[in-house]
């Protein structure tokens, strides 16, 4: 919600919140304030407001890289149990993108890959096919909104579970929810389906609490760049190409022209797959980026720290003089 106000979710009622100023002063970091699916200890001033005392700790959550060049966590989500990840059966089918959202994730936060829009597409499988070849113990839903076919992945949702639907803009997430419990959850748009271009329909994030005790639903407006955010879980996507790497003959291989290079004779052989090692490649070096950054900015805090008590010094001095 807008600055400094948050909105709550109890059994029965919303309620417009505040931070006690108590909590607000413990919160160190921008990353720490209430975040869209955290629980909090709240008492309630009058019909309509509260103030949160306090923010349970967090299961896990999930987090992208704020766009801009100042680089800080943004948490998009937070006790999450289930990430839909979802990709349309048509332009928007691409690999490196799940790759980019399977990269942003907490570990314990179980992702389930969404195929939507079966209905227009011939062969599904092959998609199905070319996600299993590079991630075998992914969980793989083929739906269709409009032929109602999603029976397996519905049974996800039930009380008390948390699902985080991500995607491009038009995939049909909204669409996919409302069909799921007959019912307008989410806003639907319309897309252009020629263009394959979407219209931007959901416009703030939302929590929603699913009819006849269905869990939660976390709604993000549709992320089109998802920044890396290192996290070591979230390396597990590429776990293993560093299992090949530490094959090579060399510890320091570049993977270039060096004798008995593991990574080059996997793509060789078709073990493992260009497109992949290279948009291996190219995440972890925006996660470098991203690392150096955090250090740098960790060095200017310390500095700062070292010239305030430097100057605190010198005010007692000036006092005591
Ligand atoms: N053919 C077909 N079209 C679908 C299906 N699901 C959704 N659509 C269409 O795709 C378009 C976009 O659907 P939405 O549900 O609004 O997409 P969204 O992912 O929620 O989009 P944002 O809210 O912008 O993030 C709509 O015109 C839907 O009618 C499906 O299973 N099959
Ligand atoms: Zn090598």
């Amino acid at each position: 919600m807008g600055k400094n106000q948050y909105k709550i979710l109890t059994e029965s009622e919303e309620l417009t919140a505040y931070i006690k100023g108590s909590l607000r002063y413990s919160l160190t970091d921008f990353a720490s304030f209430p975040t869209v699916g955290d629980w909090v200890i709240y008492q309630k001033i009058d019909n309509n407001h509260a103030m949160i005392f306090e923010i349970l700790s967090r299961k896990n959550k999930i987090s992208r890289k704020v766009s801009g060049l100042k680089v800080e966590e943004q948490i998009l989500a937070t006790n999450v149990d289930y990430v839909l990840i979802c990709l349309s059966l048509n332009e928007n089918f691409n690999l490196n993108r799940l790759e980019r959202y399977l990269f942003a994730f907490d570990s314990d936060v179980k992702p389930i890959i969404v195929l939507t829009k079966k209905d227009l597409c011939e062969d599904p499988e092959k998609y199905v096919e070319q996600i299993r070849k590079d991630y075998p113990d992914l969980r793989i839903e083929v739906v269709s909104a409009i032929n109602r076919e999603f029976q397996s992945l519905k049974k996800i949702f039930s009380k008390g579970t948390t699902c985080v639907l991500i995607g491009s803009s038009g995939v049909g997430k909204s669409t996919l929810v409302n069909t799921f419990f007959d019912k307008e959850i989410l806003r639907t748009g319309s897309i252009y389906e020629k263009t394959s271009k979407g219209k931007h329909t959901t416009t703030a994030r939302q929590l929603v609490v699913l009819p006849n005790n269905q869990g939660y639903l976390i709604d993000t407006p549709g992320i089109r760049e998802l920044s890396v955010w290192d996290t070591d879980e979230g390396e597990d996507s590429f776990k293993d190409i560093r299992e090949l790497a530490k094959q090579c003959r060399f510890k320091n291989c570049h993977h270039i022209s060096e004798p008995d290079c593991a990574i080059k004779k996997a793509i060789e052989t078709g073990k493992l797959s260009r497109r992949r090692y290279e948009n291996y490649l190219k995440l972890h070096s925006e996660e470098e980026y991203i690392k150096k950054e955090k250090g740098y900015q960790k060095n200017q805090i310390r500095n700062k720290k070292i010239r305030e008590r430097e100057n605190a010094k010198k005010a007692r001095r000036l006092i005591k003089k």
